[in-house]
């Protein structure tokens, strides 16, 4: 089934608290829904990307606070790998400044790292940017469980925001991804000044993917001085928190990860995203190059709430006890 303009509209409108327990409903239905997973980001090349993305720090088109840095070497990405699994994280994302993955020893070694942290036990997960169907299969290979590749926002808006790019580049290697049997994460930014109905048509373009993404990361935009957004507002949290209980509902089985952002949140508002239906975040005091939230006050934000550390086998178990039929939305009416 493929979702219209009208259904993804109707959802997003919906009375505040039928929208929460309409989300709510399909979690339990789901998802476990005391669980949080928990992923790491570690930044294994920053900076000095070529493509002109607006909002992002490691742009060589703007003048930020991020330094040049080579791509690491295996064993110091493992010291992190192995922090993160001390710190409870179940997935490990590397992510890289490219504007596609190199060809050469620059991606023997990134294989190389793909399948030490696999062995770790830790899910891999990686965002070095464009990449061809080969690139897939050998990543595939290497141990890598999921590719993440953001659409950002509206296929109309993605135009303001980037240039050197397009938005057919970005389904077709989300397509080579699937190819290769990666698993997809996808998702998007909010607060750089698109409009509702674009944030709705990016929700529309993942939900009617075929099948949808595994993980669906909604970042709010983290305005960083040195790029052209530095000067936006922060997004509003009610219509974030819509967001989520949208994605929810269109995405019952994907993971929703309360992505970006979450360092300028209020405990009170992360609390409405997990009501919402956000059932990851990134666990670590650093995303890419900005801040997160220290590993303690998460700990401690998840305790208070008594939700508990994401098992990936208990997850899979509850995506496997829920029948294809009920894998989309209900539509409702207010
Ligand atoms: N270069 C690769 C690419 O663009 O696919 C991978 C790394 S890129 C930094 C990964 C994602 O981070 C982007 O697609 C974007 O959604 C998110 N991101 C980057 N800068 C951000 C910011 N300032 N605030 C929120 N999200 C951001
Ligand atoms: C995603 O959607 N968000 C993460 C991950 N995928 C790679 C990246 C957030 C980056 C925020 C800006 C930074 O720290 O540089
Ligand atoms: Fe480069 Fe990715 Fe940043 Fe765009 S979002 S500038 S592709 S690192």
């Amino acid at each position: 089934m493929k979702y219209n303009e009208q259904d993804i509209e109707t959802i997003y409108n919906l009375p505040f608290t039928t929208l929460i327990y309409r989300a709510q409903e399909t979690h339990h239905r789901h998802q476990d829904p005391s669980g949080i997973q928990t992923c790491a980001l570690k930044s294994i090349k920053t900076g000095t990307c070529p493509e002109d993305c607006k909002y992002c720090p490691q742009s060589a088109h703007y003048d930020t606070a991020v330094g040049p840095e080579k791509l690491l070497d295996t064993e110091s990405i493992l010291e992190d790998a192995r922090q993160a699994l001390r710190e409870g994280a179940s997935r490990f994302c590397m992510g890289a400044a490219w504007t596609r993955i190199p060809r050469g020893d620059q991606f023997k070694s990134v294989l190389k790292t793909t399948t030490a942290v696999s062995e770790m036990g830790l899910e891999v997960c990686c965002t070095f940017g464009a990449m061809t169907k080969e690139q897939a299969l050998e990543l595939k290979e290497a141990g890598c469980t999921v590719y993440n590749h953001n659409l950002d926002t509206s296929r109309d808006y993605y135009k303001e925001i980037i240039t050197t790019r397009t938005y057919d580049e970005r389904l077709e290697t989300l397509k080579n991804a699937r190819a290769a049997n990666l698993e997809i994460c996808s998702g998007g930014i909010l607060g750089m000044g698109e409009s509702i109905h674009d944030r709705l048509e990016m929700l529309r373009e993942l939900a009617n993917m075929e099948p949808p993404p595994e993980s669906v990361p909604i970042n709010a935009l983290v305005a960083v001085p040195g790029t052209p957004l530095e000067d936006q507002e922060f997004v509003d949290g009610i219509e974030f928190v819509r967001i989520i209980a949208t994605a929810r509902i269109l995405m019952p089985k994907a993971m929703v990860r309360l992505s970006a952002g979450r360092n300028e949140m209020s405990e009170e508002l992360q609390t409405l995203c997990f009501l919402a239906g956000a059932n990851s975040i990134f666990l670590g005091d650093r995303l890419l190059t900005t801040e997160n939230p220290e590993a303690e006050a998460d700990r401690n934000l998840l305790e208070k709430l008594g939700l508990s550390l994401l098992d990936p086998e208990r997850a899979r178990e509850f995506h496997r006890q829920t029948s294809d039929s009920s894998s989309h939305a209900h539509l409702v009416s207010a």
